[in-house]
């Protein structure tokens, strides 16, 4: 098997699965600024605020005890890497938005992650129900490098939505550019429209 593959040269159920401009690959790279974080159970906490009726604190305990489920899904790096079904397991967004409950103005989702890293979504990419707060990842706890203990999955946008390390979300009225949209990325990301970087789209 190699490593990359071009898209004419997949069956036609693969090729259509993966969007213009991309690759597919085997391996699943390992992407991201900074350095891996420490995890420490006993301080780790997971906040949900902003434009909520509820605020939600959780410690690593009661994060873990929320009901969880399996999504099998697609996942493409802007770099051109795409992988084909990734199976994540871990708390539904949906499961958020009910314990939280959203006020009508939240149009935006905000991913906060360890060090102040940041990823804005529109809040419709992430009310499908493929989107997740993934604690395991084809089968296996996620590894640190790829976002261990918890990292949100937005698979309909490019992966680097998909905050590793997150510890929480906020839902907000205005939009708030987060790291990578601020550092010349694509501020929505679709891959179907190749929303890669800064004017694409527009
Ligand atoms: N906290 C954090 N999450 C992040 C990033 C980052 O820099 N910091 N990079 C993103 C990018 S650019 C990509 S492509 C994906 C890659 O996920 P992976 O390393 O699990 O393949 O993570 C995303 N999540
Ligand atoms: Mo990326």
């Amino acid at each position: 098997m190699k490593l990359f593959q071009k898209k004419q040269d997949l069956p036609a159920d693969k090729a259509e699965r993966v969007p213009p401009g991309q690759y597919l690959t085997e391996k699943w790279p390992v992407l991201h600024y900074g350095t891996v974080p420490r995890f420490d159970p006993k301080t780790w906490d997971f906040r949900v605020f902003g434009a909520v009726e509820n605020e939600l604190k959780l410690d690593w305990n009661g994060f873990q005890k929320l009901d969880q489920t399996l999504v099998q899904a697609d996942m493409h790096c802007v770099t051109t890497w795409s992988r084909l079904d990734q199976r994540w397991e871990g708390i539904p967004f949906s499961k958020i938005v009910e314990l939280a409950k959203p006020k009508p103005d939240a149009k935006f989702v905000i991913a906060h992650s360890e060090y102040g890293f940041t990823a804005n979504t529109p809040i419709e990419f992430c009310m499908r129900d493929d989107c997740l707060i993934a604690l395991r990842a084809n089968g296996e706890p996620l590894t640190p490098e790829h976002g261990y203990p918890v990292r949100l999955v937005v698979p309909r946008l490019y992966a680097w939505k998909s905050a590793k390390w997150l510890r929480g979300i906020e839902f907000s009225a205005v939009d708030k550019p987060g790291f990578w949209e601020r550092n010349g990325y694509n501020n929505r990301g679709d891959p179907w429209k190749e929303e890669r970087y800064w004017g694409d789209g527009d």
